[in-house]
């Protein structure tokens, strides 16, 4: 375990795990818990693992926002730097190489519900709690909000959420495309590393170039994705793990992946 201002990481086999400890704020992030996200981002992407898990420590909170005690006195510029130092954490997990999992235990909102956002999948549980309430601080979400969450959930659900800062279940998350599955708060964990697993036992360079081409190509025309999709797709054919998962198939075994 390593620990890192109000963050932990560790490793269980072949998957992360990275905790926002810091339970008597509800998890909110801070200055320092976001320059401890960034190193030890920067560590975990060196490690030997194929997916990353990030939860919050305690029952009640994933994250419940960004610092709002930090932020009350901030100027412009202050506001802009911190937004900026976030924007920067999440966009790394965002573009992360291996597949990033939200376990969402709790209050997921302002910059908790973007840091969920900025993960490739979220399973969430029943007592969760999602919401964008910054316009009811006078603000705007600055970690990405306006940007992710119309993205995953459409523009006219996300002008919604951020305009009326509603703070919504679990259960309306996961009808609106925000969260993937809902599951009993004590069986999170459990769920969220069975789908780790599986996906870890997927060939990893297909993984990776699978979440690269598909960030990538949200934001291209669909004709330069689908060419995207094409080079992309041929340039496997010349991996191993393509030959050993095609001929463990034609030869009725389990593939075994070699790559990282
Ligand atoms: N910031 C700082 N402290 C917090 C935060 C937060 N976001 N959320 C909770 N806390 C603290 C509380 O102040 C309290 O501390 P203390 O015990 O010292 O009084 C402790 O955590 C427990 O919280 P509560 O007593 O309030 O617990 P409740 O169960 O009564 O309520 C809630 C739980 C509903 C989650 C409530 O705490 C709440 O509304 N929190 C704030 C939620 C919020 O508005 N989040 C959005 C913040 S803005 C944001 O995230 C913008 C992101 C972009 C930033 C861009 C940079 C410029």
């Amino acid at each position: 375990m390593t620990r890192l201002s109000c963050v932990d990481y560790k490793k269980e086999d072949e998957i992360g795990i990275l905790t926002i400890n810091r339970p008597e704020a509800l998890n909110a992030l801070n200055t320092e818990v976001l320059e401890a996200l960034e190193i030890i981002l920067e560590k975990i992407e060196e490690e030997d693992i194929k997916l990353l898990v990030i939860t919050g420590n305690g029952e009640k909170a994933f994250v419940a926002g960004a610092d709002i005690t930090e932020m009350s006195d901030m100027n412009t510029m202050q506001a802009k730097v911190f937004s900026e130092k976030g924007n920067r954490v999440f966009s790394k997990i965002e573009t992360f190489k291996i597949p990033v999992i939200a376990a969402v235990n709790g209050f997921a909102l302002g910059g908790g519900c973007e840091l969920a956002l900025s993960a490739d999948i979220r399973i969430a549980s029943y007592n969760a709690k999602f919401g964008q309430p910054e316009v009811g601080l006078g603000i705007i979400p600055g970690f990405g909000g306006t940007q992710r969450l119309s993205r995953t959930v459409g523009m006219p659900k996300a002008k919604e959420l951020i305009f009326s800062g509603k703070i919504i279940s679990a259960e309306e998350a996961e009808r609106i495309g925000l969260v993937n599955e809902i599951v009993e708060a004590e069986e999170l964990m459990t769920t969220t590393l069975e789908l780790a697993k599986k996906i870890a036992k997927q060939a990893p360079l297909a993984v990776e170039m699978s979440k690269k081409v598909m960030n990538e190509g949200i934001n291209m025309t669909i004709s330069q994705g689908l060419d995207y999709e094409a080079a992309s797709f041929g340039a496997l054919f010349s991996t191993e793990d393509q030959k050993e998962g095609m001929y463990a198939f034609i030869e009725k075994r389990k593939p075994k992946f070699e790559t990282r």
